[in-house]
């Protein structure tokens, strides 16, 4: 047997075998078929025991050399089929970058999320920070620590839902108050707003509903005034309703603050003069406020010898509704695309 023409003559066959061979699958037969144990070459090799010793070296180098040179044939060839496969994969997927899009229509925040950032921006323009509370609160945050004990006839402002005996989802944003107090432990002053869901069991109609938002405000410090107070209820008035707007601040009831007040913002349709969205006063109501009670300071751990604090509460519905001129405060809730579409 002459060994080189053996090994020329599969050589020959495997080239020609390979020829056309489009996929790996059929690459694996081939090369099954040309290295695998039963293939032609790797039987050659039972040959070597009647060669004299002498030559066995030589023959098992050849065979050895003819089997890299077959694999190297092989995989010369799965390189070429790879990339003939990723090529026509790339030419399939080929995308046309100059071809216009379709018109998506475009979301955006709703209008109450938009009043929200807007007073946002005013109060950290202020140096206020942006605090956030749980929805389902004690009723000890929620009332008794906010100057409300149990049976406290003016509970009766805000009737609850109450998860168990104590816990009850929050009527107000007043008790992230107590919260900040208490971590700051009474030490240090106190500078924030407070948005959030807020719920009570108000029957739904045009400008109640049994879940609504509030923003909450508290500032406590060493030499706080009502007329501090006033001057930044001032600025929430001019920043919603334009730099025109005063207000007016009327003697109310909170059980948390002391003096209380409700404030009015000159009414924005009729500039004062008395019309029908103002029941012809001049003056629409907007928020609750006051200077922080003495027992809320005492009980969060602050001196009302050394600390004054003033407060306000806010419905960022109400304040959506004057703004916008909505006379329905369903319409924030009920999901229709035609009214979140105005506030773009
Ligand atoms: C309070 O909730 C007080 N915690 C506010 C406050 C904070 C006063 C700090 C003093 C100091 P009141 O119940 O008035 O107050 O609610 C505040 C605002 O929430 C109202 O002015 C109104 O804008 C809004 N509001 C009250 N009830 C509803 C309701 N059912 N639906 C929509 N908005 C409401």
């Amino acid at each position: 047997m002459n060994i080189q023409e053996t090994l020329k003559q599969l050589e020959d066959a495997l080239r020609k075998d390979l020829e056309g061979v489009k996929t790996i699958e059929a690459l694996q037969d081939i090369k099954a078929k040309y290295l695998g144990k039963k293939a032609e070459l790797s039987l050659l090799m039972r040959h070597m025991k009647d060669l004299p010793n002498n030559e066995k070296p030589a023959f098992g180098q050849t065979i050895n050399q003819a089997k890299q040179a077959f694999a190297k044939t092989i995989e010369a060839q799965r390189n070429r089929i790879e990339e003939a496969l990723l090529n026509k994969k790339l030419e399939k997927e080929t995308i046309d970058v100059t071809m216009t899009s379709p018109d998506f229509s475009q979301g955006t925040a709703h209008l109450l999320n938009q009043i929200i950032d807007e007073i946002e921006d005013l109060f950290i323009g202020m140096g206020y920070l942006v605090k956030e509370g749980p929805e389902v609160e004690s009723d000890e945050r929620n009332f008794e620590m906010l100057n409300l004990p149990k049976n406290h006839p003016a509970r009766d402002m805000q009737d609850s839902f109450y998860v168990s005996e104590d816990t009850l989802l929050r009527t107000h944003t007043s008790p992230v108050q107590v919260r900040t107090m208490l971590e700051y432990g009474g030490q240090k002053p106190v500078k924030i707003i407070c948005p959030g869901k807020v719920y009570r069991r108000d029957d739904d109609d045009a400008t109640h509903s049994h879940q609504f938002m509030q923003i909450e405000g508290l500032v406590v410090d060493q030499n706080t005034s009502m007329s501090d107070l006033k001057g930044t209820l001032l600025a929430i008035a001019q920043t919603m309703f334009g730099k025109d707007r005063q207000i007016r601040l009327r003697p109310s009831y909170f059980p948390f603050t002391e003096p209380s007040v409700e404030v009015d913002v000159t009414c924005s349709k009729c500039d004062g003069e008395g019309c029908a969205m103002c029941k012809q006063t001049g003056y629409i109501e907007i928020l609750g406020a006051g200077m922080v009670h003495d027992n809320v300071l005492k009980m969060s751990g602050y001196d009302p010898e050394i600390y004054q604090g003033f407060a306000f509460g806010v419905g960022v519905e109400r304040l959506a509704m004057l703004k916008y001129g909505i006379d329905d405060i369903r319409h924030f809730y009920i999901n229709d695309l035609r009214f979140n579409k105005q506030f773009k």
